[in-house]
C-alpha cells in the first residue's frame, strides 16, 4: 500500500490539453459551452451535461481565468474536471485524477510550487529555541525550530505565508506537508544538529498516521537522528475537526517515542481545550499575544495563566515571536521554559557540518519520494 496523496503529484496539463468537465446543472454546460462559443475554442458536448475542450498549452491560463469567471462560486467547486492528452474517452487513469474546477485552476496556479518540489529547490530552516533561564550573553540552545523555504525560478525564497494556503487550495498539502518533514530531518542531520528538532506539521495533511507519517518516522531513524531529540509541532490546530483524528496522530508519535507540542497557544480559546485533552510535552504561545507584552497588561495576565496552567499540567512553555529585550526579560519573569524570535537569532540555512562521506550517506539514506513510496509498499 501506498499513500496516493502524499507521494503523488499529478500532471493534468499537457502540450494539448483534453478538458473533460462535468457540470452539475444544465445551466452551467450551458455557460461553458457558450465560454468556449465565444473563446473560438473547440469544445464537444458528450453525455449527461459533459463537455470536452481541447486547449493548446500556451492558451491554458487565459482559458482558466475565463473559467474562474464563467463558473460561479458553488459551480465552480462542484464541477468535476479531468484532463487527457487526446481526444479519446478518459480511462480509468485519467477518472482517478478527477477533481473539481476550482481545484484545478488552484494547482495551476501552484505550478511553481509543484516545480519547487520537483527539482528539490527547498531547504529547512533552522530558528533557535534558547533555555529562558539563560543570559543573553551565553545563551544555552534548546532546540530548533525547522522552517520550510522554497525557492522560485531565480533561487529567490516564496514568500512562506503563501506557499502552505496555495498548497492547500491547490490539493498539494499532503505532497507539500510530507516533503517539508522529510526536508527538516535531512538538513538538521547535515547540519549536524545536536539539539532538540522542531518540525512542523499540519494535522489536515494527514489520513492515516500510521501510513502518512511512517516515511518521516523511517527517515529519522534511517539518518541517525534520536527520536528523543525529536518534536512534532502540531500547527494549524484550530482548524481540527475531529478530536479522535488527533488523538491518532499524537498517540502514533508518542508510541515511536517522539515528543509533541502544539502550536500557536492562545490565539483562540479552543487552545485551552486541546491543551486539557491532548497533555502535549509542550505548548509554544502564540506569538500575537508575545509581541508588546511588556506593554500590556491584558496580554500579561492572559499569558501569566496559560503558562501556570500549562505548568500544573507538566507541560513545558516555549515563547515565540520576541523581538525585543522587554519581551524577553518579561516572559522570563513570568516563568516561560524556553524562548524563541528574532531577537535571539533569525531562521537561517544549517551550513554543512559533515564530512563528504557522512554527506554521501545520507544521500544514500534520503530516497526521492517516488522510490520512497515504492520500497514502503513492500514493507
Ligand atoms: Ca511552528
Amino acid at each position: 500500500m501506498w499513500c496516493a496523496d502524499c507521494e503523488s503529484v499529478e500532471d493534468y496539463f499537457f502540450d494539448q490539453t483534453y478538458f473533460w468537465f462535468f457540470l452539475p446543472t444544465t445551466e452551467s454546460f450551458g455557460k461553458l459551452a457558450a465560454m468556449c462559443g465565444d473563446s473560438g475554442l473547440e469544445a464537444t458536448q458528450q453525455p449527461k451535461n459533459t463537455i470536452c475542450v481541447n486547449v493548446q498549452n500556451s492558451h491554458i491560463g487565459t482559458f482558466l481565468t475565463s473559467l474562474n469567471g464563467c463558473l460561479a462560486g458553488p459551480e465552480f467547486g462542484k464541477a468535476k474536471v479531468t484532463t487527457t492528452q487526446t481526444s479519446a474517452m478518459p480511462d480509468i487513469e485519467a477518472m482517478s485524477r478527477m477533481t473539481t474546477a476550482e481545484v484545478l485552476v488552484r494547482r495551476y496556479q501552484a505550478q511553481w510550487i509543484r516545480a519547487a518540489m520537483e527539482n528539490d529547490s527547498y531547504q529547512s530552516w533552522y530558528q533557535p529555541i534558547v533555555h529562558a533561564d539563560s543570559s543573553q550573553d551565553e545563551l544555552r540552545i534548546f532546540g530548533h525550530e525547522a522552517l520550510f523555504r522554497l525557492f522560485d525560478e531565480n533561487q529567490q525564497v516564496m514568500p512562506p505565508g503563501m506557499v502552505f494556503p496555495l498548497a492547500e487550495q491547490s490539493d498539494l498539502l499532503y505532497s507539500l506537508d510530507l516533503i517539508a518533514r522529510r526536508s527538516a530531518v535531512e538538513h538538521a542531520a547535515r547540519g549536524g544538529l545536536k539539539e532538540k528538532i522542531f518540525i512542523n506539521f499540519n494535522p489536515s495533511s494527514i489520513y492515516d498516521p500510521a501510513y502518512c507519517l511512517r516515511s518521516t518516522a523511517a527517515a529519522i531513524n534511517e539518518l541517525g537522528l534520536k527520536t528523543e531529540n525529536i518534536v512534532f509541532e502540531l500547527t494549524e490546530t484550530h482548524k481540527a475537526r475531529d478530536m479522535n483524528h488527533l488523538k491518532g496522530i499524537l498517540s502514533f508519535y508518542r508510541s515511536s517515542g517522539f515528543a509533541i507540542a502544539l502550536d500557536d497557544i492562545g490565539s483562540g480559546w479552543s487552545g485551552l481545550n486541546l491543551m486539557a485533552q491532548l497533555r502535549p510535552d509542550f505548548v509554544k504561545i502564540d506569538m500575537e499575544l508575545v509581541q508588546g507584552i511588556d506593554t500590556n497588561m491584558f496580554k500579561q495576565n492572559i499569558v501569566k495563566h496559560l503558562i501556570q496552567l500549562a505548568h500544573d499540567n507538566r507541560i513545558q512553555v516555549i515563547a515565540e515571536g520576541i523581538e525585543t529585550a522587554e519581551e524577553a526579560a518579561l516572559l522570563r519573569e513570568l516563568n516561560a521554559d524556553f524562548l524563541q524570535g528574532f531577537y535571539f537569532a533569525k531562521p537561517a540555512p544549517v551550513t554543512d557540518r559533515l564530512s563528504g562521506r557522512q554527506n554521501d550517506e545520507i544521500s544514500r539514506g534520503v530516497r526521492p519520494l517516488s522510490q520512497a513510496a515504492k520500497t514502503m509498499a513492500k514493507v
